[in-house]
């Protein structure tokens, strides 16, 4: 439940990893391109490649039926992680977290990615804000 005007952003992709502005234009022209001509797809797929940090542990989190699965996700302290969040709907979701300074709304069948951490030990709640009662849990780095 933080301010409406940062639900539109809510991106979670650091801009660290962008190393300079004409990489940065290319990707988004590759993947502008991407979503109309397959052919560009595989293309656009090498050039986020370095962009992305594939290299970080990753975890998984599905939001669905107005909860999140799991509740609990443990993760390193003091190391930046990847979550993938996928939304098995109905309907859209929001992942918001105070404690983490992140919110992403994700659109039922898409996942997004979201950057967390490096975190220092301790538990991180984390909510769905268009299921606040229910879909509830945190994440906790040790
Ligand atoms: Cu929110």
């Amino acid at each position: 439940m933080t301010e409406k005007q940062s639900h539109a952003g809510g991106n979670a992709r650091p801009r660290a990893f962008i190393s300079g502005p004409s990489v940065a234009s290319l990707f988004r022209a590759a993947r502008q391109a991407s979503q109309s001509v397959g052919l560009i797809a595989g293309l656009s797929l090498g050039l986020s490649f370095p962009l992305h940090a594939d290299n970080l542990p990753g975890f998984s989190l599905t939001a669905k039926d107005g909860r999140f699965l799991p509740e609990q996700i443990d993760i390193p302290a003091g190391q930046k992680v990847r979550l993938v969040v996928k939304n098995e709907g109905p309907g859209p979701e929001e992942f918001e977290s105070s404690a983490l300074n992140r919110e992403k709304v994700i659109l039922p069948g898409k996942s997004a990615e979201i950057f967390i951490g490096p975190l220092k030990p301790g538990t991180y709640d984390f909510y769905g804000e268009f299921h606040p009662q229910t879909a509830r849990g945190r994440i906790v780095a040790r």
